[in-house]
C-alpha cells in the first residue's frame, strides 16, 4: 500500500504553536458558562438577564438549559453509537439502518430545534431515554463487540506516563478511541522489538486492558506525547483529538496519520481503516513508516528525554465484572465493611482541581470500592492509585459498561435493586458532552450522579432543579453537582453512615 508522505525531513524548524496550557488563558464564555446563551436560531444569539430572562422567540432560561443539556446528550449518545457501528462494520456485520439509535438521536435534535419542544421537563425526560440507549446501544454494544473481536481483558501489569516513551527505539502513538486498528499495529508491533507502541485517551486504555499495551497520555497530555520530540508517528482514530496536533507535528518529525474518515486533519497522512484485513495492511504500512521517520527524530530531543530518565507509573489494570471480586465486594457492602462502590469516571479537566480530586478518591477507598475508566483511570494510575485491590481499571470510557455491570451484579447478589445501595457514579471534571451522557446513564440505572464543574447543567436552576425531580420519580436516582472534592467525601460519607439515599445534594 502506498501513501502520499509529507516531506518533512527536518525537527524543529518552526515555531511551536501555544499548547495546552497556554490556551487556558482564554477563559471561559461568563454566559455560556451559566446556561444563559442559547444560539438555537438567528433571532439571536440571546442572552438571558432580569427577573423572568426570555429570549427573543420568548424561550425561557430553563428552557434552553434543557435545550442545550439534550444537545449535548445525543452527541455524546451519537459519538458512542458510531463507535459501535464502526466495530460492527470492521466484524463485518454492518446493521442496515440504525433503527432505534437514529430514531432516538434524530428524535432529540428536532426536538430540541427552535420552535418545537417547549416543555423543559419533557426534554430532561428525552435526555434520560437517550442517555439510557448510550448505555445499552453506545458503550455496552461497543464494548461487547471489542471483546468479541480482540478478547475480553483479564488482570494484568500496566505502565503508564509520558515515561514509557523509549529513546531506544521507534515510537509509535496511537490515540483516539475506536481500537481496531490499534489492536492490528499491536499486534504488528509486537513483531519487532525495535518498535515502541504505546497509547493515548481511550484508544489507549482499551489497549492497555486488552493487551497491556503501555498508556503514555491521557486528553491534556496528548500535545506533550508530540512535544517529547521521541515519536515517530501518531495514529489518530476519532474522538478528543485536539486540532492542534497538525499544527505541532509540524513542528517536530513526528509523521501524523488519520484512520477516520470523519476525522480528517490538514497534513495528516490519511490510511482509513474498515476491516481487519484492511487493519492488518495498514499496521504494516504505518511500521515502515515510523521506522523510516527515525532518522529524522532530532538529537537534542532524544538527549533530553534520556536526560530526564522519568519512571512510568506501575498499575493493575484490565478488570471486568468477572474479576473485580463481585462475591468478596458483596459480602463487604452486607457487612457494612464496605461503605459503597464509586465509579470515578469522565474526564479530567485542566480547568479543575485534579490533584484534589485524585486526593478525595484516594481517602474515599479506604472503605469505598473505586471502579474507574477513561482520562479519570489514567489520572488515578499516575498518581499509583491503581492497585486492584482498591482501585479496579476496567478501561475506555465505553468501557463503562463494564462498570454499570458491576452494580446490577451486585445488586442482584445483595437482592435489593440498584437505586437501594450505597452507588455512585462521578463524572468530577467534565470535559466532552459523551461524559454527560456517560453519568445520566449511571443515573437512570438508579446510581447516584455526581458531576463536578464545570457543571453540565446550572445548579441554581429550575432546570436542574427538574432533573432532580424527574430523576426521583423516574429512577429513584439523584444527581449531586458538587464542585469540592471535600464537600463530595463528605457527601457519600454522610450517605454511607445513614445506608439511605439521602445525601447532599446542591441542585
Ligand atoms: O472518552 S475521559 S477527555 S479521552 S471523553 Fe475524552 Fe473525556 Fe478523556 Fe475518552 Ni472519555
Amino acid at each position: 500500500m502506498e501513501h502520499a508522505l509529507n516531506s518533512k525531513t527536518s525537527a524543529g524548524t518552526r515555531r511551536q504553536p501555544p499548547r495546552l496550557a497556554a490556551r487556558l488563558s482564554l477563559a471561559p464564555c461568563p454566559i455560556g458558562a451559566k446556561g444563559d446563551c442559547c444560539k438555537a436560531c438567528h433571532l439571536g444569539p440571546c442572552r438571558f438577564f432580569g427577573d423572568d430572562p426570555r429570549g427573543v422567540c420568548g424561550a425561557s432560561r430553563d428552557l434552553i438549559i434543557a435545550r442545550n443539556l439534550l444537545r449535548s446528550v445525543a452527541a455524546g449518545t451519537a459519538a458512542h453509537c458510531g463507535h459501535a457501528r464502526h466495530m460492527l462494520e470492521f466484524g463485518g456485520a454492518p446493521r442496515q439502518g440504525d433503527g432505534v439509535q437514529f430514531r432516538e438521536i434524530s428524535g432529540a435534535l428536532h426536538q430540541s430545534a427552535m420552535g418545537v419542544g417547549a416543555d423543559p421537563d419533557d426534554l430532561l425526560r428525552r435526555c434520560l431515554r437517550l442517555a439510557a440507549l448510550d448505555g445499552e446501544h453506545g458503550l455496552g454494544l461497543a464494548t461487547r463487540l471489542e471483546d468479541a473481536a480482540f478478547g475480553r481483558p483479564a488482570p494484568k501489569s500496566g505502565r503508564l506516563d509520558l515515561a514509557t516513551l523509549d529513546p531506544g527505539r521507534t515510537n509509535i502513538a496511537v490515540h483516539g478511541h475506536e481500537p481496531a486498528l490499534a489492536m492490528a499495529l499491536a499486534a504488528e508491533a509486537a513483531r519487532h522489538p525495535d518498535v515502541n507502541l504505546v497509547g493515548v485517551c481511550c484508544t489507549g486504555a482499551s489497549l492497555l486492558a486488552a493487551a497491556g499495551v503501555p498508556l503514555a497520555a491521557a486528553f491534556t497530555l496528548q500535545e506533550d506525547v508530540v512535544a517529547t520530540g521521541i515519536v515517530e508517528a501518531l495514529v489518530v482514530d476519532s474522538q478528543c483529538v485536539m486540532p492542534s496536533l497538525p499544527d505541532l507535528c509540524e513542528c517536530f518529525h513526528t509523521r501524523l496519520v488519520s484512520t477516520s474518515p470523519l476525522a480528517r486533519m490538514p497534513g495528516a497522512v490519511h490510511m482509513p481503516v474498515r476491516t481487519r484485513a484492511g487493519a492488518a495492511s495498514t499496521a504494516r504500512a504505518i511500521i515502515r513508516l515510523a521506522r523510516g521517520n527515525r532518522k529524522n527524530r532530532s538529537a537534542a530531543a532524544h538527549l533530553a528525554f534520556r536526560a530526564a530518565a522519568p519512571a512510568p507509573s506501575e498499575a493493575v489494570v484490565g478488570f471486568t465484572e468477572d474479576s473485580v471480586g463481585l462475591e468478596r465486594l458483596a459480602d463487604g457492602l452486607r457487612r457494612g465493611k464496605l461503605k459503597g462502590v464509586i465509579a470515578a469516571v469522565g474526564c479530567v479537566n485542566p480547568r479543575s482541581d485534579a490533584a484534589g480530586w485524585t486526593e478525595a478518591f484516594r481517602d474515599l477507598a479506604a472503605d469505598h470500592a473505586v471502579l474507574t475508566t477513561g482520562c479519570m483511570a489514567f489520572e488515578l494510575g499516575r498518581a499509583g492509585l491503581l492497585d486492584g485491590r482498591n482501585f479496579f481499571h476496567l478501561g475506555s470510557c465505553v468501557n463503562n459498561a463494564r462498570a454499570a455491570a458491576v452494580f446490577r451484579r451486585l445488586a442482584a447478589l445483595l437482592g435489593r435493586p440498584v437505586h437501594a445501595l450505597p452507588f455512585t457514579a462521578s463524572c468530577p471534571m467534565p470535559i466532552t458532552e459523551k461524559s454527560v451522557a456517560i453519568g445520566l446513564y449511571f443515573a437512570t440505572l438508579g446510581c447516584r450522579a455526581h458531576f463536578g464543574a464545570p457543571f453540565p447543567i446550572p445548579p441554581s436552576s429550575g432546570a436542574a432543579a427538574a432533573l432532580q425531580r424527574i430523576l426521583k420519580e423516574d429512577h429513584s436516582s439523584q444527581a449531586l453537582l458538587e464542585s469540592s472534592p471535600a464537600a463530595f467525601v463528605r457527601a457519600l460519607r454522610g450517605r454511607s453512615r445513614r445506608g439511605t439515599a439521602r445525601a447532599r445534594s446542591l441542585i
